[in-house]
């Protein structure tokens, strides 16, 4: 990359491996189920997570609404997270879309739903209700400071969903930095879900996509859906080619991305314009703040660094800004950024 991007590691250019790969991949049409290279990283994915069957999707968007459609019909309801991504950040999709309401519920620091809150949120069956069709969590949570959640706790909320008849759903847009920051495989960490999107365009640095697992009767339903949205694509083993080399060669280096996410953040910590607890970065991503010492604004800063090729974007709301590491972000880049930044703030 030319620049050095802070913003997303959505940010992130595919690798030599993957520009090969994409450039050669044997491709047929994905409509007929005929695209080898498509039908391949679908099953390495299924495999992966241990479950039947496993659907190309174009983004981590398309792969949370296929499954809240697949699972959920008009009228019924998701328990999900105020600040998840499916919440904030997809455009209201599962009721735009689908008629599908959303029963948003409290984050926790460490970016779990309080399971007693998860039941209270459970509609007993009346009709001035609508029905609630399933929980969704997201693992690591990325408005809590990509924050991963436990086995245990994943475990718990599945067997809390299923007890009640409520299928449960993981947005792992990140579940590969989770699995990799809990030292577990992603299969154990995903066992208690029914359908789990991840994605390959974000640490895994694949140009595009993302892909859904769950059983062949979910995934079924989930292609009639995708194909509804626009989003069966044709020769996409192009596409898919980078997303085996993600599967391949990406998953285990995201911990490369953890150790200088706490670089970065024990660098910017010491400099007392900023507010961060740097122990509490877990994966790639640190929310942080500017505090009263800091002689100028969040947005200012990112204008100063841009014009060096420091892209950090603009705040969060007043002072806040959020770095994610990744590939392209390298040990020096960080030193070089903190020391920069040290300086724009004395
Ligand atoms: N997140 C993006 C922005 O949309 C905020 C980012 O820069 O972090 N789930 C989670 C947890 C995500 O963080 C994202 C993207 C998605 C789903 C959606 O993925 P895409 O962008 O592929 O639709």
């Amino acid at each position: 990359m030319n620049t050095i991007d802070l913003r997303s590691d959505t940010v992130t250019w595919p690798t030599e491996a993957m520009r090969h790969a994409m450039a050669t991949a044997p491709v047929g049409d994905d409509v007929y189920g005929e695209d080898p290279t498509i039908n391949r990283l679908e099953a390495m994915a299924a495999a992966c997570f241990g479950k039947e069957a496993a659907l190309f999707v174009t983004s981590g968007t398309m792969g949370n609404v296929t499954s809240i459609l697949a699972h959920c019909g008009r009228g019924d309801e998701i328990i999900a997270g105020r600040s998840s991504h499916i919440f904030v950040n997809e455009a209201g999709n599962p009721a735009t879309l689908g008629g599908v309401h959303t029963w948003p519920l409290a984050v926790q620091p460490d970016g779990t739903l309080a399971l007693a809150d998860i039941e209270d949120a459970i509609r007993p069956d009346d009709p001035h209700y609508p029905r609630t069709g399933l929980v969704c969590i997201e693992n690591t949570h990325n408005g809590a400071g990509g924050q991963p959640l436990s086995v245990e706790y994943t475990d718990t909320v599945g067997e809390l969903a299923h007890r009640y008849g409520l299928k449960f759903h993981i947005d792992g847009a990140r579940i590969f930095n989770a699995a990799a920051a809990l030292d577990v495989p992603v299969d154990r960490l995903t066992q208690a879900a029914d359908s789990v999107t991840f994605c390959l365009s974000k640490g895994l640095c694949a140009p595009v996509g993302s892909v859904i697992v769950g059983s062949h009767e979910f995934i079924y339903r989930a292609r009639r859906i995708r194909k509804a949205l626009g989003g069966a694509l044709r020769q996409a083993g192009i596409l898919a080619a980078a997303g085996i080399v993600a599967l391949e060669e990406m998953t285990e280096r995201l911990r490369e991305d953890h150790a200088n996410a706490r670089l970065l953040a024990e660098g910017l910590a010491s400099i007392p314009a900023i507010t961060l607890d740097a122990s509490t970065i877990k994966t790639n991503i640190i929310y942080f703040e500017l505090n009263d010492a800091a002689p100028i604004s969040a947005d200012d800063l990112g204008v100063a660094l841009a014009a060096e090729g420091i892209v950090i974007g603009s705040a969060y709301g007043g002072q806040k800004l959020r770095f994610v590491t990744h590939y392209w972000i390298k040990t020096a880049h960080v030193e070089h950024v903190v020391q920069r930044i040290r300086e724009l703030l004395a």
